[in-house]
C-alpha cells in the first residue's frame, strides 16, 4: 500500500466515525495521521519494514497496530466491522460543500440515503425540507453544493503542484544527456488547479532520462513507461508524466504538451489554413518535407505569429490578437513595486513591521503597507482602535530605520460584516495611508446580500482595495454568490481598486473577472496578503493570475511609481 492509500483508508476511517457520531478528538488522529503520511517524503513501507511506525508524527500505539496490519494483508479487520455499521459510501457525501455528518447521519437514519445519486434524488424530489433543521433553502443550497462537486473534483491547487514541478525540473536538468527541460500542461499555463504535472525533456536519447524519472524519491508506482512518455504517482497522489523528444524537436513537442487542448486544435487549423500539418514532432508540408522547429519561438514563426505567452493559451482570442499584432505586454514579476495588503503580528501576522518591512526590501519592493485586520467589533485579534496610534509611532520608527528604499504605510483591512457595514467608522478608516475591504464571513448569504454588502463597501470613499473580491479557497470553498457584473459596474463608477489576491489557496479575483475588469477600466491590485515574510514570494502566483487575464502593467496600481501611487491614494477620501 502506498501512503497515499494508507491515508485515504485513515481518512475513511475518521469519515465513518465521524458519521457515527465518534468523538471529535478520535477522528482528529486519524486526519492528523493521514496527513503526515502524506507529508512524509519517504514510503512508509520502508518506515514499516526498519520497524519505526511510531516515529511517524501522529502514530500512537492504536494507529501503529492498524497500519501493521493494513501493510501486513492488506486489510483491516477495525474497518470492516465499521463499514457493517456505516456504509463506505456515506463518506463520499462528506465531499458536498456545507454538508456535515450530522446531516449525513439524519439523511442516512430517517430516509436511507447512502449515496450521492440518492441524496440527489431526493433534494429533487423535496424529501429533505421536512427533516428536523432542514428547509427549502438547505436542500436547494445540497443541490447547489452537488453541482459544484460535479465542477471541481480531482483536481491539485498550482501553489501544491508548481513547487514540484519546479523541484523536479531542476531535478530532469542534472540527468546526463538531457540538453533542456521545460514545464509543460497546465503547469505552464499556470492554471488555479491542475489535472497533472506535465515535464518535458530535450535528449538525444531517451533511456536514462526516463529512467531517471521514474525511480526520484517518492514515486509510489509507475503507471507507464516508454521511451518518449512515462507517467507516475506520487505517494501522496499527485501524478506527472515527461515527455523527451529530440533537441532539434523540442518547440514542437513543447507547443503541443503546453496546450491548452483548445489552443492547439486553432492553432493547428491556422497551419492547415498555411498548407502546413502540425505535430508534436514537426510542421510538415504538403510535399512531405518537414520543418523541425527546435524552440517555440520558431513554431510561432513559421506560422507567421509571435510567440504566445502560456498563460494566453486557451483559445480565448489569443491567435486572432496575435495575427493582428495585438497581444498584450504582459504584466512580469519585476514590475511590481509595491505591497498593498499584509499583516503583522497587530493583528494575524507572524512577523513584526519591522521583519516585514526588512523582507520587502530584500525582495525589491518600494512601498509596502501592512494592513492588519480590523479589530472594531467582534473581530478577534484585530487592531483595535485605541491601538491604531501606538501602531503608526511603530511603523514611524521602522521607517527611520529603513530609510528612503522603502515607503511604509499605516493601511488596515478592515471587515465588511455580516450587516454590510465596515469594521471601523468612516473617521476611524480616514486615519489610515490606505484601506483594503475584505469579506471572511458569512459567504454563504443570498445573492442579492452578499452583493449589497461588497457594493457598500466598493462604493465607500475611504476604501481603496477590495480583497479577495469573491472569499473562494482553492479547491474547496467556492466564492461568495456575487452579482459581478454589478460590482464591476460600481467598481468602474467608484475607481475602486479589485484585488487579485496572490495566496495560491485564493487567486481571487480569478482570471476571467480580472479581465472583465480591465476591459472596463477598472484598477487592479494584485497583492499577495502575506502573514509571513516568506509569503512575499507568493508574488508569482498573482502575476501568473493577472498574466492569464491579459493583464498589463499600468492597469495595476502596484506597478505605478511610489509617488503615482501616494497621489492615487491622497486623491481618494
Ligand atoms: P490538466 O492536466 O487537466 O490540468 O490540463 P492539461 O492542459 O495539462 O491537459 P493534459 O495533462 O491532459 O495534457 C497536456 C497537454 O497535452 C495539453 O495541454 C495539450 C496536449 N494534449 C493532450 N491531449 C491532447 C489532444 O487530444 N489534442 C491536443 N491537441 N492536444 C492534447
Ligand atoms: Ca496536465
Ligand atoms: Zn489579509
Amino acid at each position: 500500500m502506498t501512503n497515499h492509500e494508507l491515508a485515504n483508508t485513515f481518512r475513511l476511517i475518521a469519515d465513518l466515525l465521524d458519521i457515527q457520531g465518534e468523538v471529535i478528538y478520535v477522528t482528529l488522529a486519524y486526519r492528523k495521521v493521514a496527513d503526515s503520511l502524506e507529508t512524509l517524503g519517504r514510503d512508509i513501507a520502508d518506515v514499516w519494514r526498519e520497524g519505526k511506525l511510531r516515529e511517524v508524527p501522529g502514530v500512537g500505539k492504536a494507529i501503529a497496530e492498524k497500519m501493521d496490519e493494513l501493510l501486513r494483508t492488506g486489510q483491516l479487520g477495525f474497518l470492516e466491522r465499521l463499514q457493517a455499521e456505516v456504509p463506505a459510501t456515506l463518506a463520499e457525501l462528506l465531499r458536498v460543500p456545507d454538508l456535515g455528518p450530522k446531516k449525513i447521519a439524519l439523511f442516512w437514519r430517517s430516509l436511507g440515503i447512502t449515496t450521492l445519486a440518492q441524496l440527489e434524488a431526493a433534494a429533487r424530489g423535496g424529501q429533505l425540507r421536512s427533516l428536523a433543521g432542514m428547509g427549502a433553502k438547505s436542500e436547494a443550497k445540497i443541490l447547489a453544493g452537488l453541482e459544484s462537486l460535479r465542477r471541481r473534483s480531482g483536481r491539485t491547487p498550482l501553489g501544491m503542484a508548481y513547487p514540484v514541478g519546479v523541484q523536479m525540473l531542476i531535478g530532469l536538468r542534472t540527468v546526463p544527456g538531457v540538453v533542456d527541460a521545460a514545464l509543460a500542461g497546465s503547469l505552464r499555463r499556470m492554471k488555479a488547479t491542475v489535472g497533472d504535472l506535465d515535464l518535458l525533456a530535450a535528449a538525444a536519447d531517451s533511456a536514462a532520462v526516463m529512467q531517471a524519472f521514474v525511480s526520484q524519491p517518492g514515486v509510489a508506482r509507475i503507471l507507464g513507461q516508454g521511451n518518449t512518455k512515462s507517467s507516475v504517482e506520487f505517494v501522496n497522489g499527485l501524478r506527472a508524466q515527461l515527455w523527451a523528444h529530440p533537441p532539434a524537436r523540442f518547440g514542437t513537442a513543447l507547443q503541443y504538451a503546453t496546450g491548452s487542448k483548445e489552443h492547439n486544435v486553432r492553432l493547428r487549423q491556422l497551419a492547415l489554413d498555411r498548407g502546413l500539418s502540425l505535430s508534436d514532432q514537426a510542421l510538415t508540408a504538403a510535399d512531405g518535407r518537414e520543418i523541425l522547429c527546435a524552440n517555440e519561438e520558431e513554431v510561432y514563426a513559421a506560422l507567421g505569429l509571435p510567440w504566445i505567452a502560456p498563460e494566453l493559451r486557451g483559445d480565448r482570442g489569443e491567435i486572432q490578437a496575435a495575427l493582428a499584432g495585438r497581444l498584450p505586454r504582459l504584466i512580469t514579476p519585476g514590475q511590481r513595486r509595491a505591497e498593498l495588503h499584509s499583516h503583522s503580528t497587530w493583528s494575524d501576522g507572524r512577523a513584526s513591521i519591522r521583519e516585514m518591512a526588512l523582507a520587502a526590501r530584500a525582495h525589491g519592493l518600494q512601498v509596502l503597507a501592512v494592513t492588519d485586520h480590523s479589530g472594531g467589533l467582534g473581530i478577534t485579534g484585530g487592531l483595535k482602535v485605541e491601538d491604531i496610534a501606538r501602531q503608526r509611532a511603530e511603523i514611524d520608527a521602522v521607517q527611520q530605520e529603513v530609510g528612503d528604499s522603502l515607503r511604509l504605510l499605516q493601511g488596515a483591512e478592515v471587515e465588511i460584516r455580516a450587516d454590510g457595514s465596515l469594521d471601523y467608522s468612516d473617521e476611524v478608516l480616514a486615519q489610515f495611508d490606505i484601506v483594503v475591504a475584505s469579506l471572511h464571513t458569512s459567504l454563504r448569504q443570498p445573492r442579492d446580500q452578499v452583493t449589497a454588502r461588497l457594493l457598500n463597501a466598493v462604493r465607500n470613499p475611504h476604501v481603496d482595495i477590495i480583497g479577495h473580491p469573491t472569499g473562494r479557497l482553492i479547491p474547496d470553498r467556492e466564492g461568495a454568490d456575487l452579482d459581478m457584473d454589478a460590482i464591476l459596474a460600481a467598481a468602474a463608477q467608484s475607481g475602486v481598486a479589485l484585488e487579485i489576491n496572490a495566496n495560491p489557496s485564493r487567486l481571487d479575483l480569478d482570471d476571467i473577472a480580472a479581465r472583465r475588469a480591465i476591459g472596463m477600466g477598472i484598477r487592479l491590485a494584485i497583492n499577495t496578503d502575506a502573514h509571513d515574510p516568506e509569503h512575499l514570494a507568493q508574488e508569482l502566483f498573482g502575476i501568473a493570475t493577472a498574466r492569464r487575464a491579459w493583464v498589463e502593467p499600468q492597469h495595476v496600481i502596484n506597478t505605478w511609481p511610489p509617488d503615482a501611487l501616494l497621489a492615487w491614494l491622497r486623491s481618494r477620501a
